[in-house]
């Protein structure tokens, strides 16, 4: 084990009292100044932060230059968190619905209401009864609180937002490889193709795997020679670093894969050796994609047979070739299978756990989170075989329809699942016959309006928590250290867990008193703890590189090898290949909705956080759809104007910007907005949610039929 980090205390006071960790929560006293090195919480990277303290307010946020993920870079966001951390509009009380109003409550009341409502629940209609949702994973205790009650309380239903997130392509690459899903070797590589992804912006280069000073890894990349191609609809700041921008028509990245594999297949420019033996279903494939010709795919793709020729030969035969699948790779209908015949390209050409190829790191190994022993399955489980857990959309539909069973109450956990899914509307609907929805958060949001009750959470700098990442030579843990006292009587998720387990009988479940156990619990099988955090935050258990660990067992499939006719696809009733399927003309549809949308995330803001920061509120106020210079021209468009965008599902205003970083034929519209009090439209009230992919329940948030009208 090799500690990151200097060895000094991760506490140092520039005051006369030298100030230790542990003594940093009531950093009260006048004088008092301390430096808290803790880890931001806002996205995914968990960056090293500084924080100055004083007089029991952050007062300077800065990043760790120590902690390998950031090494002192801050993106906006960060430098942000201090009007974040003190911001004036945090929920300080307990809400409790009284009369259709939300009013302020004790926790005792609140806290008693809860568990009264859900034992009673339970008592009528069944553990089931219960749903608890959540949203992104920005660090490990923000994606645990409450599942915990929700597993002893007896209930599957375990339903995050990752239908849209990364669930997509883990379904598809593990169909063919089987777990743990790959990650690109930036610092390896010689060619790397950033497919759907916009790292520069969204500061993710990675999804199980995080990078040191992930901010540099393309440009450290291309500094060693290597050479990049992004794979996009829209000019991205990545795209604008890459080398190659190949722009893919929204949403046909399929027969751009199809058609990468028929040159590579009938080139002879697979890896002969892996094929022969790890590949199983390899003569299928060929046959399979010898009709997805560079030149077929071309009009589909508006990508010329060359460019597609190119990158196909290219790709087989840089060695090694890493590829980057992001998030532009989910929300789609095809999404899981997309992601197979990606795993696919990936494995013939030999790039799978190789140096500079895409690795398959080991995960960081915690003490499970109980599970619930339910008697009914998670809902969604019957439809959705391959989805571990419970799916959103079929909460949604479960709670609309009655089938097979309606939810009664539903716990939401530092996620807003009314502007994150595809029709706000139906989501409204569906929340709406729920007969009791508990939200944890920090602000008011458009979720929370709808509770009947709100339970006010402290913040990322309010608490004790951690992370476990996975870097290329290793398992990361860092400590979020708690910096400052909540305001008013917002109180810790795991109190709060708690203190309702013991109010509903499953005080048992529930050993963890403090932080520090939870910690110790979770980190176990690491050795790391809670204490060797205290002493130096982050630690890095160094695991040298391994490559081709499949040699000595085989690959996590049926098989135990890469299955490009993939069984776990065929076997549950979906297609083992990958196969295109055209959109089925609809000539008054497309009339009427002539365009497609897509969406962006702004580098200014995380999803739907962030707007009530005023520093990043003036940077960018309200979301902007982008629309090509030829649709604007003809509709009369220009850049500023209010626009209506309409599609069959609903109806939303934006500011227009005329841009060529988008096609024509496609809008590009910001999301992320609709929380009380942001005054911008949320895109996500335009997407359909009851078109999905087959396997995976994503719905097609980026791809949304309209027409766009000057207001
Ligand atoms: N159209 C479209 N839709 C999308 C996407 C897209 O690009 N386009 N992206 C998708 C993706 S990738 C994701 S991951 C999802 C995101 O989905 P979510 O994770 O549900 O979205 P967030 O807006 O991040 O919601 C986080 C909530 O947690 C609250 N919060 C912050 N800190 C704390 C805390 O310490 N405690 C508690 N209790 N609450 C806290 C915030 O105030 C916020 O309300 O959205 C998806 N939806
Ligand atoms: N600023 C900011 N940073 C964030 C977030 C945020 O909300 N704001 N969210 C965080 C989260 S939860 C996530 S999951 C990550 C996501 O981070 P990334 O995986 O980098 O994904 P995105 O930033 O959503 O970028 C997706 C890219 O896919 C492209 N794309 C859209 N449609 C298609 C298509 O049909 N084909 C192809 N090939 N490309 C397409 C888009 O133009 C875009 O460039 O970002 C994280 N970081
Ligand atoms: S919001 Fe910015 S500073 Fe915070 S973890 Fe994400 S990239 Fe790092
Ligand atoms: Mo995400």
């Amino acid at each position: 084990m090799n500690a990151l980090g200097t060895g000094r205390p991760n506490t140092k006071s520039a005051g006369r009292n030298p100030a230790r960790a542990g003594e940093m929560h009531s950093a009260g006293s006048e004088s008092d100044e301390s430096i808290v090195r803790t880890i931001c919480g806002f996205c995914h990277a968990n960056c090293g932060l500084l924080l100055t303290v004083r007089d029991g307010v952050v007062k300077e946020v800065k990043g760790d230059p120590e902690h390998p993920v950031n090494r002192g870079f801050i993106c906006p966001k960060g430098k942000a968190v201090r009007d974040f951390a003190n911001s004036s509009e945090r929920l300080l009380h307990p809400l409790v619905r009284d009369n259709g109003i939300l009013r302020q409550a004790s926790w005792e009341e609140a806290l008693d209401l809860v568990a009264r409502k859900l034992l009673d629940i339970r008592e009528k209609h069944g553990p089931e009864a219960l749903v608890w949702a959540g949203g992104a994973v920005v660090s490990e205790e923000t994606v645990e609180r409450f599942v915990q009650l929700t597993a002893a309380f007896g209930s599957p239903n375990i339903a995050g937002n990752s239908h849209l997130c990364s669930g997509p392509r883990r379904i598809g690459h593990e169909a063919v490889y089987g777990p743990p899903r790959s990650e690109p070797d930036y610092d390896n590589a010689k060619l790397i193709l950033m497919w759907g992804a916009n790292p520069v912006d969204s500061h993710r280069p990675g999804e199980g795997m995080v990078y040191e000073r992930y901010n540099q890894v393309l440009t450290r990349a291309k500094r060693r020679g290597a050479r990049i191609v992004a794979i996009d609809p829209h000019l991205t700041p990545t795209v604008k670093l890459a080398h190659q921008w190949v722009q893919v028509a929204p949403g046909t990245d399929m027969a751009l894969v199809l058609a990468m594999l028929n040159v590579i297949v009938s080139e002879g420019l697979y890896d002969q050796e892996f094929v022969a033996r790890w590949v199983a279903g390899f003569e299928e494939l060929q046959g399979h994609v010898r009709e997805y010709t560079p030149e077929w795919a071309a009009p589909i793709t508006r990508v010329p047979a060359d460019v597609i020729r190119d990158l196909a030969r290219s790709y087989a035969t840089t060695k090694p070739a890493a590829i980057r699948d992001g998030n532009g790779l989910d929300m789609r209908t095809d999404a899981a299978h997309v992601n197979e015949a990606l795993a696919s390209l990936i494995a013939i050409t030999g790039n799978l756990d190789v140096k500079g190829g895409n690795l398959l790191p080991p995960p960081v190994p915690l003490s499970p989170v109980p599970a619930a022993r339910s008697a009914r399955p998670a809902l969604g489980a019957a439809r959705y075989p391959l989805f571990p857990n419970a799916n959103f959309p079929s909460v949604i539909d479960a709670l609309i329809t009655g089938e097979p069973y309606r939810p009664k109450a539903m716990i939401v956990f530092h996620g807003n699942p009314v502007l994150i899914n595809a029709n706000e509307d139906r989501v409204r609907e569906a929340l709406g016959r729920l007969e009791f929805l508990v939200v944890s958060d920090i602000f008011m949001t458009a979720t929370a309006e709808l509770a009947d009750v709100v339970l006010p959470d402290v913040n990322d700098f309010e608490r004790e928590g951690y992370r476990a990442q996975v870097l290329p030579r290793g398992w990361l843990i860092s400590l979020r250290r708690k910096a400052v006292e909540p305001p008013g009587e917002a109180r810790p998720a795991l109190e709060v867990e708690r203190e309702l387990a013991a109010r509903m009988g499953l005080a048992d479940a529930f050993p963890w008193r403090t932080p520090e156990d939870w910690i110790n619990y979770r980190l176990k099988p690491t050795g790391v703890t809670y204490a060797d955090l205290q002493e130096r935050s982050p630690i890095l258990i160094e695991k040298p590189s391994q490559y081709r660990r499949y040699e000595a067992n085989g690959f996590a499939t049926p098989s135990k090898k890469v299955e490009v006719v993939s069984s776990r696809f065929g076997n549950n009733g979906y297609e083992a290949l990958p196969t295109f399927h055209p959109t089925p003309s609809n000539p008054e549809l497309e009339q009427r909705y002539p365009l497609v949308a897509s969406s962006r995330k702004p580098p200014h803001y995380v999803h739907t956080k962030f707007r009530n920061v005023r520093s990043l509120q003036r940077a960018y106020p309200l979301p902007i759809a982008r629309i090509h210079p030829q649709d604007a021209a003809s509709r009369g468009i220009g850049t500023g104007d209010a626009v209506q965008v309409e599609s069959p599902v609903a109806a939303v205003t934006f500011k227009a910007l005329v841009s060529d970083e988008v096609p024509a034929g496609a809008v590009l519209i910001d999301f992320g907005w609709g929380n009380p009090g942001d005054r911008g439209g949320n895109v996500n009230r335009l997407a359909d949610d009851l078109e999905r992919d087959p396997v995976s329940s994503s719905t097609p948030n980026r791809a949304i039929r309209c027409q766009i009208t000057k207001l």
